[in-house]
C-alpha cells in the first residue's frame, strides 16, 4: 500500500488531519487500533474553543455541531459560598465556546471521511513505523483479519495519543520531555439528567474541586477531584451524587438535579510536552505530543491547532516542495502548546485543593480567586485563554 500521508490514530487529530488534507487534494490513510464503534462512543472532551468551531465550520463538517452544539457565553467560578460569572460577551466580545462532545466531533469526521471515499483501517494491530529519516517512511501493521501489511508514504503523522507507539519510536536522546504530575485525579460522570445550570460551573470547595458541565438539554457531565489512586468501584452512584451535592450546592438557591448515571471513570491528571514534535518524516500532533489537565478544556482544542499547522505545512511541501513550514511546524505548535500548558496548570492550581498546601497557600488561592472575580483585567486573561487565543497563522 502507498499513500502521501500515513496517519496513526483515528482520534480528533488523525481524523481532522485526514479530512483537511483531502480538502487540499492530498491523500492519506488512517490506521486505528480500536473499532469504529469504540472510538465513536469514547466520552472525553466537551468544550470547543471558538477557533475549533470556526475550523470545523470552514472545513464543511460543522453542520450537526451548529444544530446540536450549545454555544456558551460565560462560565461560573463558584467558591466561598458564592458564584461569579466570567462573562465572555463582555470580556472577549464575539468569542465564545461551544459545548459539543468530542465523540460527536469524531462521528462527524468519520462520516465525512467515509463519504469522501477516505481510507480508515479500524482494528489494526502490531503497528510499527520504519525509516523515519528516509525519503519513504513506512508503517507495518496487521489488518483486522490479521493480514500483515506494509504502508509506505511521504510522511507519517503520529496522532495516536499519549499511549500510542509513534512518540516512543523516536530514538532515545532526540526528544526532551517536560512533565508535571498532580496529586489527584478526576472522576468523570455522564448522567441522564437535565443540567442544573445553563453554563459550566467550576467549583472550588474545601472538599475538593467539582465541575458541572453538560452534553445536551437531557445529558449532564460532571467531574470530581479524587485521590490519584481512586478505584471507581469504590464510588457508588449514591456516593457520587452525595459528593457532587456537597460540593456544588454551596450557594443559596442552587439544587443539583440527579438522574441515572450512564458512565463513570477516573482520569489521571498530568501535564506533559515533548520537544521537538517531529523526527525526520514523522510529525506528532495532539496528545501524542502533549497532555494538559482537563481543567482548562484545552486537550482536544490543541490537537485541532496542531493539525491546522501540519495541514498548511504539508500542503506547501506537496504543492512546490517548500519545506519552510514543515521545518517551522514544531516551534509554531509549541508556542500555543505552552500557552495552553500554563493556562491549564493555572486553572488547576486555582481551583483544586492541594493537601500539600498550608494555610498560607490556601489564603493565596482564595486571594487569586477574589482577584479574578473582581478585576476586569484578571477576568479577561481567563476569558481569552478559555475561549481560545487567536491562531498565529490567521
Ligand atoms: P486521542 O487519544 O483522542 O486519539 C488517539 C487515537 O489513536 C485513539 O483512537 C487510539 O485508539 C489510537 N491509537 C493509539 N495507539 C495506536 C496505535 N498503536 N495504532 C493505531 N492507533 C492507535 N480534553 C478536554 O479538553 N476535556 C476533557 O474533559 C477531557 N477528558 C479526557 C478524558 C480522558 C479519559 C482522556 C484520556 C482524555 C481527555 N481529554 C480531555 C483529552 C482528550 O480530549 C484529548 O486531548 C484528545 O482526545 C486529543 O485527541 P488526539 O490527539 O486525537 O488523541
Ligand atoms: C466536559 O464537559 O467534558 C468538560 C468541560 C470543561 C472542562 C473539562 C471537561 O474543563
Amino acid at each position: 500500500m502507498r499513500t502521501q500521508v500515513a496517519i496513526v490514530g483515528a482520534g480528533p487529530a488523525g481524523l481532522l488531519l485526514s479530512h483537511l488534507l483531502h480538502r487540499a487534494g492530498i491523500g492519506s490513510v488512517v490506521l486505528e487500533t480500536r473499532s469504529r464503534e469504540y472510538v465513536e462512543k469514547r466520552v472525553r472532551a466537551g468544550v470547543l474553543e471558538q477557533g475549533t468551531v470556526d475550523t470545523l465550520n470552514e472545513a464543511g463538517v460543522g453542520e450537526r455541531m451548529r444544530r446540536e452544539g450549545l454555544p456558551h457565553h460565560g462560565i461560573e467560578l463558584r467558591y466561598g459560598g458564592r458564584g461569579h460569572r466570567i462573562a465572555f460577551e463582555k470580556l472577549v466580545p464575539g468569542r465564545a465556546i461551544t459545548v459539543y462532545g468530542q465523540q460527536e466531533v469524531v462521528k462527524d469526521l468519520i462520516a465525512a471521511r467515509l463519504a469522501d471515499g477516505g481510507t480508515i483501517r479500524f482494528e489494526v494491530s502490531d503497528v510499527e513505523v520504519h525509516d523515519l529519516t528516509g525519503q519513504e517512511p513506512a508503517i507495518t501493521f496487521r489488518t483486522k483479519d490479521g493480514e500483515p501489511q506494509r504502508l509506505t508514504a511521504d510522511f507519517i503523522a503520529g496522532c495516536d495519543g499519549f499511549h500510542g507507539i509513534t512518540r516512543p519510536s523516536i530514538p532515545e536522546g532526540v526528544l526532551t520531555a517536560y512533565e508535571r504530575e498532580y496529586p489527584f485525579a478526576w472522576l468523570g460522570v455522564l448522567a441522564r439528567v437535565e443540567p442544573s445550570a445553563e453554563e459550566l460551573i467550576y467549583c472550588r470547595s474545601e472538599r475538593g474541586f467539582a465541575l458541572h458541565s453538560m452534553r445536551s438539554p437531557e445529558i449532564s457531565r460532571f467531574y470530581l477531584q479524587v485521590p490519584p489512586d481512586t478505584d471507581i468501584d469504590d464510588w457508588s452512584d449514591e456516593r457520587i451524587w452525595d459528593e457532587l451535592k456537597a460540593r456544588l450546592e454551596s450557594v443559596p438557591g442552587f439544587t443539583l438535579a440527579t438522574g441515572p448515571i450512564l458512565e463513570k471513570g477516573v482520569t489521571p491528571m498530568r501535564s506533559f510536552v515533548v520537544e521537538p514534535m517531529r523526527y525526520g518524516r514523522l510529525y506528532l500532533a495532539g496528545d501524542a505530543a502533549h497532555i494538559v489537565p482537563p481543567t482548562g478544556a484545552k486537550g482536544l482544542n490543541l490537537a485541532v491547532a496542531d493539525v491546522r499547522l501540519l495541514t498548511g505545512a504539508l500542503t506547501a511541501w506537496f504543492a512546490n516542495g517548500d519545506s519552510t513550514l514543515l521545518n517551522a511546524y514544531s516551534d509554531a505548535c509549541l508556542r500555543r502548546v505552552w500557552r495552553a500548558q500554563h493556562f491549564s496548570w493555572w486553572m488547576t492550581t486555582l481551583l483544586h485543593v492541594f493537601d500539600s498546601d498550608d494555610a498560607y497557600g490556601r489564603k493565596l488561592q482564595t486571594s487569586y480567586l477574589d482577584y479574578v472575580t473582581s478585576s476586569e483585567a484578571a477576568a479577561t486573561t481567563l476569558a481569552e485563554n478559555y475561549v481560545g487565543m487567536p491562531y498565529e497563522e490567521d
